[in-house]
């Protein structure tokens, strides 16, 4: 028998159902990537194509005897972070990605679901700022989450390239800013400190669930394979535009990504 070598990914996150968001999504994204997901469920929601009907914590305590458990026993090429939901949650990951020196932390600074649903406390958008943004390799707020975190609107590609040396002032190494609407074209921006780089798509018609976190998995993945964050962004970028061309109706509501 060979002993094969797989690198490997890790996701803290909701848990969605439906599989279109949360954990679920992240760990079929990794696993396209031919990255081995582990995963620790940070709270479980209600959820199906048509929405977030009920959200359920689990508690700081046993987030924190999930993740020591687990990175006792194994090493993640990378991570990253969906739906913490509490204060206390963000700090007890906090507190594990220095206590473990986990390189390669990717953040996804939910906020709401596609329908609106608060999916963070409101001290929590200061915890995550403060406590976790520091550690981060990338951050990947998408435009309307850019705009909480910096307290502006962001709009045009100027908004948005201010808002991404704002939020790396936060001590984030990249800021990955996702889903401007501009001149119809899906255009998101990356911000190392030095260079600016803009990806348009195509923008596809008909609401979509689970962007955010597909987009910031596949960042994750190509973190874990050695990649750098631009090449990230970039192979990241162009496989959600193909998991957004084919999305799939799995049920009555929102469209879920190919993946
Ligand atoms: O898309 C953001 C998101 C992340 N994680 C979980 C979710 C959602 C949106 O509904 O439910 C668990």
């Amino acid at each position: 028998m060979t002993n094969v070598s797989r690198k490997i990914a890790l996701t803290i996150a909701g848990s969605d159902p439906s599989g279109g968001a949360g954990f679920q999504a992240d760990l079929r994204t990794f696993q396209k990537f031919c990255v081995y997901g582990i995963s620790v469920p940070s709270v479980l929601t209600a959820q199906s194509t048509e929405g977030v009907y009920g959200v359920h914590n689990i508690s700081q305590e046993f987030v924190s005897a999930q993740l020591e458990v687990l990175l006792k026993d194994i090493k993640p090429d990378a991570l990253k972070t969906g739906m913490l939901y509490t204060t206390d949650t963000i700090l007890i990951t906090a507190d594990t990605v220095r206590k473990y020196l986990l390189q390669n932390l990717v953040i996804d600074p939910v906020t709401v679901s596609s329908t609106g649903v608060k999916l963070i406390e409101e001290r929590g958008l200061d915890a995550l700022r403060e406590e976790l943004f520091p550690l981060a390799k990338v951050i990947t707020p998408n435009i309307y989450e850019a705009g909480v975190f910096t307290s502006r609107e962001v709009e045009s590609e100027k908004d948005m390239k201010e808002a991404a040396v704002q939020l790396r002032e936060s001590g984030t190494e990249t800021v990955i800013i996702t889903g401007g609407h501009l001149k119809h074209k899906a255009t998101d921006l990356f911000f190392d400190g030095e260079e600016f780089l803009v990806l348009e798509s195509e923008r596809y018609e008909g609401e979509f669930h689970g962007t955010g976190c597909v987009f910031a998995s596949a960042v994750t993945a190509c973190l874990a394979l050695g990649y750098d964050a631009k090449e990230a962004f970039i192979k990241a970028k162009e496989f959600v535009r193909d998991a957004m061309r084919t999305a799939v109706s799995i049920g009555h509501g929102m469209k879920v990504l190919n993946v």
